[in-house]
């Protein structure tokens, strides 16, 4: 199967780890093809980046070669999820509602973890939007910006790591969640040392999307994720209209 697997930001460094991660994941017939918006931030820890991330997405669904059979958004804020959804019939999985699903079947509340806390409130409205805010017992930002994940020594693991066992304490919580596709290589370092669940997004929706292609589920047509009606499009996103 093609698995498009988009990174929404620009970053060239973070595309290539994520595509690390999900290619150690990935069955033997995923060929995996990891990309990234010809426009955009270079790392996404704003509303106004998630925007444009979210444009970036579509963009690559579009213009996806070849046809994938799935999608994967790799970033923490699933950025243009419902808009990818209509343009294909492929199922799109965004990561952090894959990891919330993966959390809540191993404990009865997680806990994420991120980078900004000013992107805390990001994940927040995720968790309200998929239905899965009762499950989680905190949001936690650590204040690392997500591209010094690229260059991540142990100083910044262990501040990730003494994150984690807070929230555990304080949320009386059985899992920790991480809040960005740039801590997907740190996962199996942080499930060691915590020795409790530790749910990387990016190989859950891997694993999710490999799952559905070989059930033969698609995205529905009927309903709200039918492609968008045709029309006039002017400007730069004219290439996008479909
Ligand atoms: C991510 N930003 O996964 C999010 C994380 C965040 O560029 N990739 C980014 O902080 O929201």
């Amino acid at each position: 199967m093609n698995l498009l697997l988009i990174n929404p930001n620009t970053s060239t460094a973070m595309t290539q780890a994520i595509a690390e991660a999900a290619r150690a994941v990935a069955a033997p017939g995923t060929r995996v093809h990891a990309v990234q918006p010809s426009f955009g931030p270079e790392s996404i820890e704003s509303h106004f980046e998630e925007t444009i991330a979210a444009a970036g997405v579509a963009e690559q669904v579009r213009l996806a070669n070849p046809r994938p059979d799935a999608v994967v958004i790799a970033c923490f804020g699933d950025p243009g999820l419902d808009a990818a959804r209509e343009a294909t019939d492929a199922p799109v999985i965004g990561i952090a509602e894959a990891a919330f699903h993966a959390a809540s079947f191993l404990c009865t509340g997680f806990s994420v973890v991120t980078t900004m806390t000013r992107t805390c409130i990001t994940a927040e409205h995720l968790l309200h939007r998929y239905g899965l805010e009762r499950r989680c017992r905190g949001v936690h930002g650590t204040d690392i910006p997500v591209l010094e994940l690229e260059q991540a020594g142990e100083a910044l693991v262990a501040r990730i790591e003494a994150a984690a066992r807070a929230a555990l304490a304080s949320d009386r919580s059985g899992a920790i969640v991480l809040g960005c596709a740039g801590m997907a290589p740190l996962c199996a370092t942080l499930s060691a040392r915590l020795g409790v669940p530790v749910i990387d997004g990016v190989s859950v929706a891997v694993k999710l999307a490999e799952s559905l292609v070989a059930l033969g589920l698609r995205t529905s047509k009927h309903g709200d994720y039918a492609p968008p009606p045709p029309k006039a499009w002017t400007g730069w996103a004219k290439p996008l209209a479909g």
